[in-house]
């Protein structure tokens, strides 16, 4: 009998969990992005291997504010984890383990026996494993730890063996050739999504959102999908826009590459942007876009 099992990624922003995920899948599943809170919703991905198949589910940040979006955010990853069999918690090793780590540590300290820890980003020169080693062993004495990194790819079949190692025994969910369950139109609003946040600094990529309009095929296959990109002020509209729209048109372009190595069938977007200067707060916005 194969084993199976659903993982939840669970750590604080920016540790590298869809990185992660993606290193894991082989695809860009989940967009990354070095801006934290990049995640805002439970995105599968799924990895089949000779010993079983492991469902993972990135999660957003574990992050303590309690601001709207961020508390909805953060109901996310609660529900994520009652609904698992595992738990795969990311530190960033090239940061001190402070409050967060602290908080999601507490939240976990009852699910010792179904947790690996992935202690990650040990390429970068900052990193300091030991410390993290230091700091958790005390904590989660019972968790296993390995050292990856998630962007060059290292441990990461030693981190797959020892999930497998956890995993109950059980059907596969999922097809082989399937990596992700994604809707193409979450999908598709998600790379534009990276893209904006890319090409914007400071507060900015919080302040944007992404929502599919309509979307139509052309007899030859091309689809051709409209999408808003969603801002806070006037202010922010000019920015994304740019001068002579240099960058929307960027940002079109950079997500219709990606798309192309995604999607059989070619993609065409039409952008626009809206300001909505309450998205962040609204109850009908958010449920529309964090499921
Ligand atoms: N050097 C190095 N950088 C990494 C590694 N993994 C992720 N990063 C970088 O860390 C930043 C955050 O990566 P993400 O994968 O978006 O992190 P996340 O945990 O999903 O973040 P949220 O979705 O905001 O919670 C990006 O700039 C990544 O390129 C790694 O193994 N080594
Ligand atoms: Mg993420």
């Amino acid at each position: 009998m194969p084993k199976s099992a659903f993982v939840a990624i669970i750590g604080r922003p920016s540790a590298g969990k869809s990185t992660l995920l993606n290193a894991l899948c082989g695809a860009k599943v989940s967009i990354v992005s070095s801006v934290p809170q990049t995640t805002r919703n439970a995105i599968r991905g799924i990895v089949t291997r000779p010993q079983g198949q492991l469902i993972f589910v990135d999660t957003p940040g574990y992050h303590i504010s309690e601001k709207k979006l961020n508390l909805k955010l953060r109901e996310l990853v609660l529900q994520s984890l009652s609904e698992v069999d595992l738990i795969l918690y990311v530190i960033d090793a090239t940061r001190d383990p402070g409050k967060e780590e602290e908080a999601i540590i507490e939240l976990l300290s009852k699910e010792a026996r179904r947790i690996v820890i992935a202690i990650n980003k040990i390429d970068h020169p900052e990193a300091r494993p030991l410390s993290v080693e230091e700091f958790v062993i005390p904590r989660l004495p019972d968790a296993k730890r390995i050292s990856i990194s998630a962007s060059q790819g290292t441990n990461l079949s030693l981190l797959l063996d020892a999930l497998f190692s956890l995993a109950p025994e059980g059907p596969f969910w999922y097809p082989e050739e399937i990596y992700t369950d994604q809707e193409p139109v979450f999908r598709i609003g998600e790379i534009i999504r990276e893209k904006a946040i890319s090409h914007t600094r400071d507060e900015l990529p919080h302040a944007i959102a992404v929502e599919y309009r309509d979307s139509s095929k052309r007899a030859d296959g091309v689809l051709f999908a409209r999408f808003d990109i969603l801002v806070e002020r006037d202010s922010q509209k000019a920015i994304v826009i740019g001068r002579q729209g240099s960058v929307i048109k960027r940002i079109r372009e950079e997500a219709e590459a990606d798309l192309k190595k995604l999607f059989d069938y070619p993609i065409k977007l039409q952008l626009q942007v809206a300001v909505d200067p309450d998205w962040r707060k609204s109850d009908s916005v958010l449920s529309r876009m964090i499921f």
